[in-house]
């Protein structure tokens, strides 16, 4: 019998638990980047139906909201070990659907159990401050308060693992979730959904709906971010898409935690560990076929070791396998479809015509059928920072240039429009430091010796600037998915107004 992947799909699916009826007979088509072909066709839903999803989620909070944290946590503790035994299925099928390599498809899950264990701890941790009053017999403290509804919105790129910080965060804050994913991959997120729904069949006591899946179209995606009753919007996706999404939800007094692209750079100093910055450099810049928001774009190389850096890299592109990431233990697997592919060869146009040598960039055809598109990492030494390297290709391509000053340098790093993640390779003690000050690296992420990529759960995630300012994932992100009350209460007899004010009546 020959290879299906529509078959080894639908078989993956159902092991994982997913309903046939939500992928079979309906009218979203779902593609392979990883073959191009189709593997399910999903009934869609339309704006009343998330009116509707909300309408549910609102009366789940109500619930929700009163369940001790810790017990919610309980919830969050058998999400993970579902995870953890879904692991190779679900790890399989971001193959399928979003192309990555099984190592990498593996990786993203384990993002999922990590977030998972991390806030089954912080639901005991949810703390507020007591604060020291101006008044005798007087005190004052904060609450944190679970905040309502939570529409996550979230993209192609890391189809499950998005959807999980937000969730497991969300839930344990006391929030029911409603799920908007990318078109691009609806079966991922129904196979998380079956995963969550069979720890809350062991939990027992959660109200219905706490967390919903919408399959639909961009209206679906706008009745969430437009409803007041979505207290927060998590939305992951272009720069383009949050400046569309912010303002919505900013006019309606709504939260959002916008992550956005990236345009993320790395800077080789003349200390450099060349054979350590080379992998980390590959790695950022060729992983997940250049399809992370985290994903190097931008190479700053000393001119003193530029010779010795880039032609070795250059070699690394030519050498590096790209394949079938269901087949073969390809490094880099494809492109997510067409536009991608058309959009990566456009940035390289631009690139040449704005002064850059190109090395690799060309379509790999003979290893997939035509549908799919698979493409050889592209890096373009650049004259100066120009044309399309002030841009977020989607695509693996690393635009490389040479400097001499580190100020400078530093000024070229910032000099984008996004401002996710970077970092420096560098044995010297001043330049990491430099890099890591208020006057260095303007992202929310900067690294020292490592790549930009691959961010651990248990740090804050998300940039500044066009990256759009949220936060999620650890540190205290989780305060984005609560409300503070400030309480203040007078023990005394007494009434003493703040300030001094004296109102005698
Ligand atoms: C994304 O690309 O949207 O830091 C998220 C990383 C991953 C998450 C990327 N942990 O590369």
């Amino acid at each position: 019998m020959t290879y299906s992947i529509a078959q080894d799909c639908s078989d993956v699916l159902a092991r994982l638990g997913v309903d046939p009826a939500l992928y079979t007979g309906g009218t979203l088509e779902s593609f392979s980047p990883v073959t191009g072909e189709r593997t399910a066709q999903l009934p869609q839903q339309d704006a009343a139906a998330v009116t509707d999803a909300i309408t549910r989620a609102s009366d789940a909070f109500r619930a929700w909201r009163d369940v001790p944290a810790p017990r919610r946590g309980e919830l969050v503790r058998l999400l993970g070990e579902e995870l953890r035994a879904a692991k190779a299925d679900l790890g399989k099928l971001v193959s399928i659907e979003a192309g990555k390599s099984p190592s990498e498809g593996a990786g993203e899950v384990q993002e999922m159990i990590d977030i998972c264990d991390f806030a089954v701890g912080l639901s005991r941790q949810l703390y507020g401050l007591t604060i020291a009053t101006e008044r005798p017999g007087h005190r004052m403290m904060e609450q944190w308060h679970p905040l309502g509804v939570v529409g996550v919105i979230s993209a192609f790129n890391f189809p499950v693992a998005v959807w999980s910080w937000n969730t497991a965060l969300a839930l344990v804050c006391g929030n029911p979730v409603v799920w908007k994913p990318s078109e691009k991959t609806p079966l991922t997120a129904l196979a998380s959904q079956a995963i969550l729904d069979r720890a809350i069949k062991r939990f027992g006591e959660a109200p219905a709906n706490l967390s919903q899946v919408i399959i639909g179209g961009r209206e679906t995606g706008e009745a969430l971010v437009d409803d007041p009753r979505v207290a927060l919007v998590s939305a992951t996706g272009s720069t383009r898409m949050g400046q569309q999404v912010g303002p919505k939800v900013a006019a309606r007094f709504g939260r959002s935690i916008l992550e956005l692209g990236g345009n993320n750079a790395g800077i080789v100093c003349p200390s450099a560990d060349l054979d350590m910055a080379l992998r980390a450099i590959a790695f950022g810049a060729m992983g997940t076929a250049g399809q992370r928001c985290t994903t190097m774009r931008r190479l700053f190389v000393h001119d003193s070791v530029y010779d010795q850096l880039v032609p070795r890299l250059i070699k690394a592109y030519g050498s590096v396998s790209v394949g079938n990431p269901l087949t073969t233990q390809a490094l880099v697997g494809p492109l997510v479809d067409r536009m991608a592919y058309d959009a990566m060869q456009a940035a390289i146009e631009a690139a040449k015509a704005a002064g850059g040598t190109v090395h690799g960039g060309a379509r790999v055809a003979d290893v997939a059928p035509e549908a799919a598109y698979y493409v050889k990492p592209a890096l373009i030494e650049m004259p100066s920072q120009t044309g399309p390297v002030a841009e977020e290709t989607f695509a693996p391509i690393l635009y490389v240039m040479r400097f001499t000053d580190f100020a400078e340098v530093i000024e070229q790093h910032n000099a984008v429009g996004a401002g996710l993640s970077s970092s420096i390779f560098t044995l010297d003690l001043r330049e990491a430091e430099m890099f890591l000050s208020a006057a260095g690296s303007d992202c929310g992420i900067a690294n020292v010796n490592i790549g930009t990529s691959g961010a651990e759960i248990g740090g804050a995630f998300g940039g500044e600037k066009e990256t759009g300012g949220g936060r999620e994932s650890g540190s205290d992100a989780w305060k984005g998915y609560m409300r503070r009350a400030t309480n203040t209460i007078n023990y005394s007899r007494a009434l003493p107004l703040a300030q001094g004010v004296v109102f005698d009546i």
